[in-house]
Formats: structure tokens, sequence, C-alpha cells
């Protein structure tokens, strides 16, 4: 398989770390041993673990007011794909990539296919895109596309999600990630309940359209471009319309699209009791919907959503298979040194969940014994993996220190050079 870093690079940064990595490993090891616990077991769940990229992740975001681009950003979707092939290559946690339409659409799906599977990479769901207009587009979006009053513009947006479908369909995807920012700005503006019926029929439109194989996942989102009603704003109004159109309907969490404090990992617990957890999308927020690096501001919140995830797990078995996609945007730093430390976060919190005693907190809980079932959650939280972590990608055959090689390859400086800036270049937006 080709790499995009050499592979000698990635050896002789491992073996200068090795060393200090058994040491801490095996200090790790017998602490959770005295635990019950058997540290090769969660090295090899560790190595399991998979979270989707974002294609538009590998461009600087920016916000509202400015983008500040850094050097050798990719320029087009093949070099977003280089960069996404660096990330997995360093951190072995990031097998796929989430394409966004219009944004990524090449004259060339077969190249991507080829390039993607030289690098070990796959295709995740593909995300539509009806918050903005695009050249020559006939209809505006101004005023709503799945809930438009008009019927050409609704029209249009249907037909926009099933061409997503159609071209996730040539790369291999196997789901449609649909969020709008449709919504009212004035109270007034629109008839609430005729802008979620309209939605419906216009859903029901793609749902159609879906390959017998494929989900289709219903993003909420509290607020913004909508500032006074969004359409689908949050996890009830996207659980009833995933009811209404089927079993191929879900519902994905954005960490970021909710207020301030409201209570994540109990709407990721009532989505799965009612079957319709699809999916997430894993950023940070300190106010709104801030993109920030996932676990950046609240990593005890990631922690316990993965904590009701290892209860359905345990509940049902393999056969819940929620998609974990990175959906940040990245102002200040370098977005693959971004992207690869929040797929590690997110790791992390997939093995700290599994240092959960199950058992024990189900027996606290019976007994009404709050401070040690709480104690007991605090435990696990508290238990640095990163020896952990770092083994699984020694041993996966990427970095012990994925930040730390990527430097030391200078990737970034070569970039910089091979990818002067060009007009027209590839949209980054965020959702
Ligand atoms: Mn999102």
């Amino acid at each position: 398989m080709d790499k995009v870093i050499d592979h000698g690079q990635v050896a002789e940064h491992n073996a200068k770390l090795q060393q200090n990595l058994d040491a801490d490993y095996a200090a790790l090891g017998s602490i959770l041993a005295r635990r019950g616990q058997d540290i090769e077991q969660l090295t090899a769940k560790a190595q399991t673990f998979a979270v989707a990229l974002p294609s538009w992740g590998v461009g600087t975001g920016g916000t509202r007011f400015a983008r500040f681009p850094g050097k050798g950003e990719p320029r087009d979707v093949m070099e977003k794909l280089e960069d996404c092939a660096v990330i997995h290559q360093l951190t072995q946690a990031t097998p796929t990539v989430s394409l966004h339409f219009p944004w990524d659409k090449s004259s060339d799906p077969a190249a991507m296919r080829e390039f993607a599977s030289k690098h070990g990479l796959g295709f995740d769901t593909v995300n539509s895109n009806t918050f903005q207009d695009q050249a020559n587009q006939e209809q505006t979006y101004k005023f709503g596309s799945l809930t438009a009053n008009a019927k050409a513009v609704r029209e249009q947006a249907v037909a926009h999600n099933i061409e997503c479908i159609e071209l996730g369909r040539a790369l291999g995807s196997k789901g449609l990630t649909v969020w709008v920012g449709d919504g009212a700005n004035f109270p007034g503006q629109h008839n609430l309940r005729g802008a979620l019926e309209r939605y419906l029929d216009s859903m029901r439109d793609i749902y159609k359209a879906l390959p017998a194989d494929w989900l289709m996942y219903i993003e909420h989102k509290l607020f913004e471009p909508a500032f006074y009603a969004t359409t689908i704003a949050d996890w009830g109004t996207s659980y009833a319309c995933a009811n209404e159109l089927g079993p191929k309907a879900k519902c994905l969490v954005d960490l970021g699209h909710h207020a301030p404090n409201t209570n994540i990992e109990m709407i990721v617990a009532r989505l799965a009791q009612f079957g319709k957890l699809g999916g997430f999308h894993f950023n940070d927020s300190k106010y709104g919907d801030d993109d920030l690096d996932s676990g950046s501001i609240n990593p005890f919140q990631l922690f316990l959503i993965f904590n009701e995830l290892a209860d359905v797990a345990q509940r049902d078995g393999d056969a819940f298979k929620p998609s974990y996609m990175l959906d940040q945007s990245h102002n200040v730093t370098d977005p693959i040194e971004s992207l690869m430390s929040s797929a590690i976060e997110v790791q992390r919190s997939f093995v700290q969940s599994a240092l959960v005693d199950r058992k024990a907190l189900s027996a606290y809980q019976e007994n009404n014994d709050v401070l040690l079932a709480a104690q007991t959650l605090k435990q696990a939280f508290r238990t640095d993996v990163s020896p952990i972590l770092a083994m699984a990608r020694a041993r996966s055959g990427a970095a012990i220190d994925p930040v730390a090689c990527y430097r030391a390859t200078g990737y970034r400086e070569k970039q910089a050079t091979l990818r002067p800036p060009k007009a027209g270049a590839s949209g980054s937006g965020i959702v």
C-alpha cells in the first residue's frame, strides 16, 4: 500500500519512543491488572476504533468574520484526500473520508477511488449542501431549500440530494447526511408547521431514491443561520421526522448543535432506546456551534457519551454500529494536527468507556449507592489511557506521537511549495 509519508520516517520516529512507551505501558498494565482489567484486550479494542474525516476539515474553516488560510492547504478534492491519507497513516484511526457536495464534486471519481484504495481509505457518508447558492444555480436558497415555499426551489434541493446519492454510490458510500439551515429569522416569517410539512414532503422524495443498503442521517442544529426558528432544531424534531420517513432514516448528533449545558449523553440514550441513533459529528463547543476540536473543552461529556454507547453495545452487541465522524473548523491550528489529535481524543473516550466496571455500576445503581456509582465513572475517566492508544498505534504501523512525527516529516512545508494558492480552489466550509 502506498504511503504519503515515507514509512522509514515513521519507523525511525517510533524507534526513538518505543522504550519509554514499553515502560509506561507496563506500568499502566499493572494498575489495570489490580482492577481486574487486561491491558492487552483494551489495546486490541483501541485498534478497532475508526472515525471518519470530514473532507472540508483539512482546510482552514474560518468564521463568519474572516478566514486566515494556512500554507500548503489542499486546493481540490485529490489534495484533500492526500492530507486525509497522512492523518490515517499516522493515527490508523481514520480509515474513511466523508465528502461534501458540490465542494468535492470531481470529474474523475475513478481516480478518487483509486487514490483512496491505494492509501487504505474508503468513503463514508456523503453530505449535501443546500445552505448556500452555487455559481450558475437557477433557484436561490435564500428563503430555504427543502422547506422553501416555492416548489421549484424544493425540487432543485431534492434533485441535489439525489445527485449526492448517485455521486456517493460511485465511490462506495452507504449513507447520506442531510443538514439544512432552513428556518425563520423573524416571528411570522413563515408558518412553523407548514415549513416542517414541506420538509417532510421533500425528504420523502429523497428517501425514495435511497439504495437498499443506504441510510439517511438527519442532522439537527439549534440555530444559525436561522436565528428565530430552525426547522430541524432539536433531537425531538429529528426523531419525529426519522420515524415519519421510515427505517432507513436515523438521527445524527452533532455535539456542537445544542444549547450550552444540554445533556447530550441523555439524548444519545433516548435515541438509542428507540432505535434511531444513527451517528455523530464529533467536535466541542463552549457557547454555540463553535466547532472546536473534539474533547478540547469538555472531555468528560465526550466520555459520558461513550459510556452510553458502551451501555448500548452491552445490550445490543455488535449489531449497533453508529457512524462516527469528526466535524470541526480549524481556524488557528494546522488542520492535520487538529484532526489527528481529535481522532485520538475520541478514541480515548472509547477506550475509557471500556474501563467502566458495568457490573459494579449496575449494582451501585440498584442499591442507590450514588457516590460509588459516580466514582465508578470518574475512575474510568481519570485513568490516563495514553499508553494504550500509543501502543495501539505502534502495533498498527502508525506513529507513537503523531503530531511530533508529522512535524518532523516537514509535510506542511513541502506542501506550501507544491500547492501555491490558486483562484477558485474548492471550499472548506463547516456544518
Ligand atoms: Mn455537523
